[in-house]
């Protein structure tokens, strides 16, 4: 069920969750907790926006359309069954293949919990020549005093199958340069801009030019810090976390970023199961990782 008046009746929760039509081209869930506020498309179960107090805390390109059936660059993207390329077809979509597709709402909830919206995906024949493994995605977005992002994952088949998978978190910030990562130090990361060598992460994570780094064994909380406000990173079920900005070569030549310095005011701090940190996920048996935001 994907169109506005039926999703109203069934799934609207007065003060807390509303659908409305993105001006971007899709439906949209608004989910209001207070003061704050986040925007979820159902186009690849994406956050758009997450604004505390009035504050949006994510970036988003400017050009970002939700009808191109191409990835939407910025918000919170869900990197699944794969994260990055594929394993060992590189024809296949980056970073999985429900990033660029409709997801169903299954569930919301208001209340003093925060305001909630569950969607699924469901693998069909559609999928199975990208993946041939039935299973089944849900994320649940809860917007409390933070954020929080819960993907769990539900192999509906009777063999085992491995994913990896990302929340490929876009931050805003007030300028890449100011930016200190705090929390991976002594944490070993694959480079994948020095032909993905392992190396060993010395302190904060600082930018002087593009960086990308798969950090396995990230099991800690992470503090993006910036000339604004400090934000808060705590995962569960993840053992890898993914930094990423692309300066502005990359940025040019990715061409969806709104602008040549949009690099600048974002950067990517992902909560994963991505490089070595393959999930295994036995018959009918179930996978959850798990993404916390909150402003200190
Ligand atoms: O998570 C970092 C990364 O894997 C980068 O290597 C870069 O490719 C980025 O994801 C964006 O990927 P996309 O497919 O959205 O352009």
């Amino acid at each position: 069920m994907s169109d506005l008046p039926n999703l109203t009746a069934t799934y609207a929760r007065t003060d807390a969750v509303s659908f409305e039509a993105d001006p971007r081209g899709g439906i949209v869930c608004r989910l209001r907790h207070g003061p704050h506020e986040a925007v979820v498309a159902l186009q690849g179960a994406h956050v758009l926006s997450w604004a505390v107090a009035g504050r949006e805390q994510l970036w988003l390109s400017p050009v970002a359309r939700l009808d191109s059936g191409k990835a939407v660059r910025g918000g919170i993207p869900i990197c699944w069954p794969w994260f990055g390329p594929h394993p060992s077809d590189a024809s296949k979509p980056a970073h999985g293949f429900v990033r660029t597709r409709p997801w169903v709402v299954v569930a919301t909830a208001g209340g003093i919990e925060g305001a909630a919206i569950t969607l699924s995906f469901a693998t069909c024949t559609e999928t199975a020549a990208l993946w041939p493994h039935e299973a089944e995605a849900r994320l649940t977005v809860r917007l409390h005093e933070g954020l929080s992002l819960v993907l769990d994952t539900t192999n509906r088949g009777a063999q085992a199958l491995t994913i990896t998978e990302a929340l490929h978190t876009y931050f805003g910030v007030t300028d890449i340069a100011d930016v200190r990562i705090d929390g991976l130090d002594g944490v070993g990361y694959l480079d994948k801009l020095d032909e993905g060598r392992a190396k060993m992460q010395r302190g904060p994570v600082t930018f002087t030019g593009e960086v990308d780094r798969i950090f396995s064994g990230a099991t800690g909380r992470i503090a993006i810090r910036d000339s604004a406000r400090t934000l808060m990173v705590d995962s569960r079920g993840s053992a890898s976390a993914v930094v990423w900005n692309p300066w502005i070569d990359k940025s040019i030549r990715l061409g969806d970023m709104g602008g040549d310095d949009a690099y600048r005011r974002m950067v990517c701090v992902e909560t994963a199961n991505a490089g070595p940190d393959v999930v295994r996920i036995g018959p009918h048996d179930r996978h959850v990782i798990e993404a916390h935001y909150r402003v200190a």
